[in-house]
């Protein structure tokens, strides 16, 4: 829980948690986070993206890891929990195996990937896609909100030359196992210190703009103008009274930029971003495909020009049902019931399952508040989900003993 709160202070913006990819505060947590590795026993690198790796071996050098890990990036004005909880856990399980002298059968790696939420480049899971070997070469030339590219922000704080280096190799790993914050009420609900993730929800990450004429906002009569405003207001409540009426869907605009921006000058443009979930991939399809047809009528109604961009797709992710029910187990040899529950947010688990079988374990958040300063977990809620990991690493290592 210190440590938690030591990695709060680094943020690019003083007062509130903020922490993009390739930016000197995330560089600076990374430095923290490698130290405490280094404590904990493990050998550590950076990656070509800057996902930092710690490793013990296994007494059978060659034999494929064990992965545990999450991100260190964060949202604007983020918890301090989201990511680096799920980090620590491991390195905190790894430093107990070590105070055992607990010999392993497999090397483990602790990761904290350096992009999960995308909040540099509009993007998700850079970090994890460098590893799963889903990196599109096309992501170097996305660009921030300063112009400055992927591959300009990589330089310094990874290698964008080395990228294939970051891949797995076959073999290299067996399984991902990530603790996480629930970020949802369901486990104070059930009151419950952890539970045992099913599958992750299919995500849509879209940007659209509708583009119209700047002008004076007391000359131009109303039947005048080309707006793009009030068309972006149109848009934000059918997405709204969408996801409302239909089960499972959430629908998200969160941000939009009306330019130029000032209060009596007509917007001559407005970019916004849709985010849109669902745990079933057909449903979220459909409601991507009937949101972006309103969105042309809008544009078409109202004298617009439109841009929609599907920037991130990722279809819903079922856990891997061998290792899940592992970790249910250990989650029983805990002392503790077993509930499993599904996820509505996106995890670096989502594109690691490309690559290996995942499993996830959620902690207890204090009423569901995540993406938010005032995100909170307790103690010994923690306490029990590092309880849980160390079983079920210990589980794994007699079984792949024998
Ligand atoms: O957006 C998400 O679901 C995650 O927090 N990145
Ligand atoms: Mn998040
Ligand atoms: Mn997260």
């Amino acid at each position: 829980m210190g440590r938690c709160d030591s990695l709060a202070a680094f943020t690019e913006e003083p007062g509130r948690i903020t922490r993009p990819y390739g930016t000197p505060s995330l560089a600076a947590a990374r430095d923290t986070v490698a130290r405490w590795m280094r404590d904990a026993g493990m050998d550590v690198r950076v990656d070509a993206i800057g996902n930092l790796r710690g490793r013990i071996e296994g007494s059978d050098r060659p034999a494929p890891a064990l992965l545990l890990g999450s991100h260190l990036d964060s949202v604007r004005d983020a918890g301090r929990y989201d990511g680096p909880l799920g980090i620590l856990v491991a390195i905190e399980a790894v430093a107990r195996l070590r105070a055992r002298q607990q010999s392993l059968p497999f090397p483990i790696e602790v990761l904290a990937f350096a992009d999960e939420e995308g909040l540099r480049f509009q993007t998700t899971y850079l970090g994890s896609c460098a590893l799963a070997g889903a990196f599109d070469p096309a992501f170097l030339e996305l660009t921030d909100g300063d112009d400055v590219t992927l591959r300009e922000a990589m330089a310094g704080f990874g290698n964008p030359h080395a990228l294939a280096d970051a891949v797995l190799r076959p073999n290299e790993a067996f399984a991902y196992v990530e603790a996480h914050i629930e970020q949802g009420p369901y486990l104070e609900s059930v009151d419950l210190p952890v539970g045992v993730v099913t599958g992750i929800s299919g995500q849509s990450r879209i940007l659209a703009s509708f583009k119209g004429v700047a002008g004076h906002a007391g000359t131009v009569a109303m039947d005048l103008r080309r707006d793009p405003l009030p068309a972006a207001a149109e848009i934000v409540l059918s997405a709204e009274n969408l996801a409302r009426q239909t089960p499972g869907l959430l629908a998200t605009v969160g941000t939009i930029d009306a330019t130029p921006g000032a209060s009596n000058v007509i917007a001559g443009q407005v970019r916004f971003s849709l985010d849109v979930r669902h745990p079933d991939d057909a449903v979220r399809n459909d409601a991507v495909r009937g949101l972006e047809r309103q969105t042309r009528e809008i544009a078409a109604a109202r004298a617009l020009g439109v841009e929609w961009r599907v920037a991130r797709e990722h279809p819903a992710v079922h856990c891997d049902a061998p290792l899940t029910s592992r970790l249910a187990e250990a989650v029983s040899a805990a002392g503790l019931p077993v509930e499993l529950l599904p996820s509505g947010a996106g995890h670096d688990a989502v594109v690691m399952s490309e690559a290996v079988p995942v499993a996830m374990l959620f902690v207890r958040c204090g009423e569901g508040v995540s993406h938010h300063p005032a995100e909170s977990v307790t103690t010994n809620d923690v306490a029990v989900a590092i309880d849980v990991l160390d079983e079920f690493i210990s589980a794994l290592t007699d079984e792949r003993r024998q």
